[in-house]
């Protein structure tokens, strides 16, 4: 058993290119040829095959990386003589990419050299390297469509690797001379475009790609997928279509892309192009479906989903048969829970949470709450504990602005107007309904507006308006019990209150202890915005106005 350095073979043009899937691991054994990692460039994306057998020792790249010709991937411990093909380094070289830049329409008007505005030109599949009878898998533009210059057109895929095919000139799509399925080569014709006035010359007829015109200079370092397409076996050409184990599911870069742009799991998206190939049109019907809650929430969503956008190499959710344990009942979430899940689980991993507990005395503050309910027994309006919270918050946002704002890219949006949430436990779950201009209501409309919206919640009759525009939310758990908790931002706002049950306990006054009716807070905060010492702040002025609520007038 000898070490091996497996090495990034001769992949022609792709330089410097993006990791974007591990395809081994260690202790995997590996057969020659057999894909070890996906590399993406910003139009097409490849696999990269082993030069020999054995098991893998230790990988040397990660996601992110960025490879080129010769980057170390893997040692392995090769299989003995049943190792190393001919190379490590590539195999024969890599095809000229001359790639889109030769995208040159092969009957464009002889001598035509600019185009004339409006003239149809033809658009035919430049030289991509050893890229022969591949499939159209993908149609990105449609007729009518204005097509810049390097705009990818449709996609293409070997067995092994897959490229978008970029317009040479810029224009209006007049038609598209392929299909889905279509097999193409370099030459083949794929659309007729109505040149855009001045449009640079498609250059000679002849579809001679290595002297293509310098119009889509460094296009599509896609062609050449040398390595991929040299290296697969012939005879036993590897399926991107076959379910695959622990990798992607196939889709094309710019998919891929898009997806990763929005973290959407792939893995967890059903393809409808052919063979079940994943399109955009997809990763958006997945997340319209998530919003709308008719789609499940991607799978582990509550601790991040494997691979998702910015969680690359976790663990996968554990797959558990529960059944061999016990009794089980599945249930659906309820529609309520998939959107607030999918909102919570955005907040908690985006917003670097902090929260700080505090307390304040509330002694007074419910003595007066309770004889204020004593003396509108009649009329029905009943004080809780809330409306004074939200009375308190709307004077601790005005001393503290920073936490009346959402954060607007490297801006932040600070508000004049004071609408503050409150959560609300349902029975299908928790909302977060919305008193709107809080600082121009006193204690008994903010009172009575908080019964309309939680029995409205309760009901399943909160509309869009009524959960809309809020600045800053108290959570209350006050009426159940508990200490202590660690409330999630309810983005795009900056700060959340969480309320627990109040309870008396000893306080020392200098002379002696008194039993005080002490309430706790948990004030979380979003530290890109906001500074342990301003929440400290927040939470003292906050608990000094329960304490003494008169000073909400000063
Ligand atoms: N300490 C002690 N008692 C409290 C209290 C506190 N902090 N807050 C409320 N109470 C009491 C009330 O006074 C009331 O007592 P009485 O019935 O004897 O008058 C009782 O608890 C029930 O109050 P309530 O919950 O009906 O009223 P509320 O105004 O405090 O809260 C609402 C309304 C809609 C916020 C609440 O019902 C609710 O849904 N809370 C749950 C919020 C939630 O799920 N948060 C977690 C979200 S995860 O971030």
């Amino acid at each position: 058993m000898a070490l091996v350095e497996v090495k990034v073979p001769d992949i022609g043009d792709f330089k410097d290119v993006e990791v974007i899937e591990l395809l081994v691991k260690p202790g995997d054994t590996v057969k020659v040829e057999q894909s070890l990692a996906t590399v993406e460039s910003d139009k097409a994306s490849m696999e990269i095959p082993s030069s020999h057998a054995g098991v893998v020792k230790e990988l040397r790249i990660k996601l992110g990386d960025k490879v080129s010709e010769g980057s170390l991937l893997l040692v392995l411990e090769s299989a003995g003589a049943a190792a190393a093909p001919a190379a490590a380094p590539a195999p024969a070289p890599a095809p000229a990419p001359a790639a889109a830049a030769a995208a040159a329409p092969a009957a464009a008007p002889p001598a035509a050299a600019p185009a004339a505005a409006g003239g149809p030109v033809e658009v035919r599949v430049p030289d991509i390297g050893d890229f022969a009878d591949v499939a159209v898998i993908e149609l990105l533009v449609k007729p009518g469509d204005a097509i810049a210059v390097e705009q990818s057109l449709i996609t293409v895929e070997s067995d092994k690797a897959s490229m978008e095919i970029p317009s040479a000139v810029a224009g209006v799509l007049r038609e598209l001379k392929v299909q889905i399925g279509d097999k193409v080569s370099q030459g083949s014709l794929i659309a007729i475009m109505d040149a855009a006035a001045g449009a640079p010359a498609p250059a000679p007829a002849a579809p001679a790609p290595a002297a293509a015109p310098s119009a889509a200079p460094s296009a599509a370092p896609a062609a050449a997928p040398a390595a991929a397409v040299q290296a697969a076996p012939a005879a036993a050409p590897h399926d991107p279509t076959a379910a695959p184990t622990g990798k992607l599911p196939h889709a094309s870069p710019s998919v891929r892309k898009y997806a990763r742009e929005l973290g959407v799991p792939l893995d967890q998206v059903k393809g409808s192009g052919p063979k079940g190939r994943i399109t955009q049109a997809d990763v958006q019907g997945f997340v319209k479906g998530v919003m709308a809650g008719t789609q499940a929430a991607p799978r582990g969503a509550a601790a991040a989903a494997p691979g998702a956008a910015g969680f690359p190499g976790l663990l996968p959710w554990p797959q558990v048969d529960f059944t061999k344990f016990g009794e089980i009942e599945r249930r659906d979430l309820s529609r309520i829970k998939k959107i607030s899940g999918a909102n919570l689980h955005r907040n908690w991993v985006v917003i670097p949470h902090v929260t700080n507990h505090d307390e304040a005395d509330i002694t007074e503050l419910e003595a007066f709450r309770v004889q204020l309910n004593k003396e509108n027994e009649k009329s029905g309006t009943k004080v809780t504990m809330l409306a004074f919270m939200i009375k308190a918050a709307v004077a601790a946002l005005q001393k503290f602005p920073e936490f009346n704002a959402s954060l607007d890219g490297e801006q932040l949006v600070l508000k004049k107007y004071f609408h503050i949430g409150f959560a609300a436990d349902t029975p299908n779950g928790l909302v977060v309904p919305v008193i709107k201009d809080a600082d121009r209501k006193g204690i008994y409309q903010l009172s009575q507006e908080m019964g309309e919206l939680a029995k409205k919640a309760r009901d399943g009759k909160l509309g869009p308006n009524d959960m809309a525009g809020g600045c800053f939310t108290i959570s209350s758990l006050g009426g159940i019990g508990g200490r202590y908790f660690t409330p999630i931002i309810n983005a795009p706002e900056v700060a959340i209150m969480g309320v627990c049950r109040s309870s008396f306990e000893p306080r020392w006054d200098g002379k002696g202890f008194h039993p005080r009716l002490i309430l706790p807070l948990s004030l979380s905060w979003d530290h890109r915005v906001i500074d342990g010492a301003a929440a400290a702040r927040f939470n003292v002025y906050f608990a000094s106005l329960l304490a003494d609520f008169r000073r909400i007038a000063l």
